[in-house]
């Protein structure tokens, strides 16, 4: 087994590859028709940039986000083993293979007893020959299950699961790549207490170009609208420990260990769900309310593609809100009429079956939610019904990136000596950018652009820089900010450009024409002068 990962990763991956942020964006820049192709249905069908993706190694080189503490952690030598069961509807080849490889590549071998794809019944034409030829050539001790018919997530979850005979269950999302020393820190907790289940630290992978960026130390939480979010940490509970773990009162869903018989013993999933969503909130509440505990581990890091849309359909309609029904009805008690507040409509809908759910929670002997509530998530707020609301106890504000300018000026365009503005005032949204007389007067502030930390371009700090349309050229416009891919820019100065990048586009900023009144538009990248702007001070 080892000889053979050991032969597929010096295939897949180039000698002395390093992590490079601008090898990243070099890779996102359309060359050919082939690669607009490839750009176009791949942001179509997977919505991220299948481009960089199918150009980047199986293992390539990854930023270590750990603190440096965690290195110095030394866990057991008799770790239990792994089973890890990684689901996928319609994934990219390279997307899965990528997070396969990225196991093997970064486990302890000893470690994993096995890794267990479950197809669920994908549709693409040709994923499944050649996945297989190339399991067997590579990577034969992998698993390749397939089911009767499209279960969903949640039930393909509990179908691999069933399959798993290794003591503690892993599962992924397939379009992970592990980080170094993932695996010990997951293990070793569910060593230590089989009621533990445990959560990496999911970094995030840039859709758009592939970028692995650090995430912060946080917890799960919820709003009463059922969707998962993100809770910065209690101020009340002191310092915060890089390495120890976070004690959380939710999970995202994708990424998490269990001890495969408590999986079982807890009643896996609720198989009344479909394809996606709620069970991530029901088997968070399930854990707590029934004697278990669910935690962040800082020293376990993992990174996910996060997509900006679903690039997938439910064929019974809305499955989030049917789940989240269940969730509710099962799990919630009298709270439950928090989220009937937000969506009315629900109430009356139909939800299923949940008399085996029932029946579990009570053999099991779970706690209510108002234990829950009281005892896990203490800082959840909650809504005020006839006055009887409760105010979070440690509420404090969730901290947004900060958004720094780095540079402001006036947007040069090289060639022509004239200056980028917009044809509206700088606070209309959809305005149109142009070329116009540069005018170095400091009072002129609808020709000052801001460039922020964000990688935005703002004219007069209002509005954002923004070429929408998937693939397909538009003009450059002022929208919203909102940190979109089509809103990012990043300065190209390879051999003597100066150009603006758009890594989710893979093309250029250009004008049209080099007359007052061009508008401004994209570019495929090439050496032509039209593409050369620059920032320069407003005097
Ligand atoms: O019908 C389906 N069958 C499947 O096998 C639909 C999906 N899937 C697979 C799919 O290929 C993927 O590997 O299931 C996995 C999860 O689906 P995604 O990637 O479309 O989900 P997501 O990442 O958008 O959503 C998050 O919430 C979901 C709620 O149902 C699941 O719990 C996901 O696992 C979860 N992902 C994460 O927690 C990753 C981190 C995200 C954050 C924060
Ligand atoms: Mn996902």
């Amino acid at each position: 087994m080892a000889e053979q990962v050991e032969e597929s990763r010096s295939n897949m991956s180039a000698e002395n590859e390093k992590y490079d942020e601008n090898y990243l964006l070099s890779l996102a820049e359309i060359k050919s028709e082939n690669d607009q192709q490839l750009h176009d249905e791949g942001y179509h069908q997977h919505a991220f940039n299948l481009l960089i993706s199918e150009k980047l190694s199986f293992t390539r080189p990854l930023p270590d986000t750990r603190d440096p503490q965690c290195k110095d952690k030394v866990y057991p030598t008799n770790l239990p083993k792994a089973s890890i069961v990684i689901c996928f509807y319609n994934e990219a080849y390279s997307s899965l293979l990528r997070t396969v490889h990225s196991i093997y590549h970064r486990s302890p071998n000893d470690l994993i007893h096995e890794v267990i794809l479950v197809n669920d019944n994908s549709e693409i034409e040709g994923l499944l020959p050649k996945l297989r030829t190339y399991l067997s050539n590579h990577l034969p001790a992998v698993k390749l299950v397939t089911s009767a018919e499209r279960l969903g997530l949640i039930r393909a979850r509990i179908f691999g699961a069933r399959k798993a005979t290794g003591e503690v269950l892993v599962f992924l999302d397939s379009h992970c790549e592990v980080n170094d020393g993932w695996l010990e820190p997951l293990l070793a907790r569910v060593q230590e207490n089989s009621k533990n289940v445990v959560i990496p630290i999911i970094d995030m992978i840039n859709a758009d170009t592939f970028i692995y960026e650090k995430s912060p130390l946080v917890k799960g939480g919820f709003n009463w609208g059922m969707h998962f979010r993100w809770d910065p940490l209690p101020a009340s509970t002191g310092p915060i420990s890089h390495t120890d773990p976070i004690v959380s009162p939710t999970m995202a869903g994708g990424l998490f260990a269990i001890n495969r018989v408590y999986f079982h013993h807890l009643g896996e999933y609720d198989p009344g769900m479909d394809i996606w969503g709620g069970e991530n909130l029901e088997i968070s509440f399930r854990i707590w309310q029934c004697g278990g505990n669910l935690e962040i581990l800082p020293c376990s890091r993992v990174g996910h593609i996060f997509r900006k849309r679903r690039p997938y359909g439910s064929p019974h309609g809305d499955s989030f809100l049917k789940n989240s029904l269940r969730v509710a009805h099962t799990w919630m008690d009298e709270y439950k009429k928090h989220f009937f507040n937000i969506r009315p409509e629900a109430a009356k809908m139909e939800y299923g079956d949940i008399s085996k759910r029932l029946e579990l929670r009570k053999q099991l002997g779970c706690k209510s939610f108002k234990w829950y509530l009281d005892n896990v998530y203490p800082e959840q707020s909650i809504p005020s019904v006839n006055g009887q609301g409760r105010e979070a106890k440690f509420m404090r504000p969730i901290v947004h990136k900060d958004i720094v300018v780095k540079q402001k000026g006036l947007l040069k365009h090289t060639g022509s000596g004239l200056c980028v503005d917009s044809v509206g005032d700088v606070h209309v949204k959809k305005s149109l950018l142009r070329l116009t007389v540069c005018n170095l007067s400091n009072e002129n502030k609808n020709q000052v652009w801001y460039e922020t930390g964000n990688k935005e371009m703002r004219l007069a700090n209002v509005l954002c820089l923004d070429v929408t349309g998937e693939g397909k050229t538009e003009f450059a416009r002022l929208t919203k900010c909102g940190g979109f891919g089509s809103q990012e820019w990043i300065w190209n100065t390879k051999d003597g450009r100066s150009q603006l990048f758009n890594p989710a586009s893979g093309m250029c900023l250009t004008t049209v024409n080099i007359e007052p009144g061009s508008y401004l538009t994209l570019a495929v990248c090439s050496s032509s002068q039209l593409l050369d702007f620059h920032l320069i001070s407003a005097s």
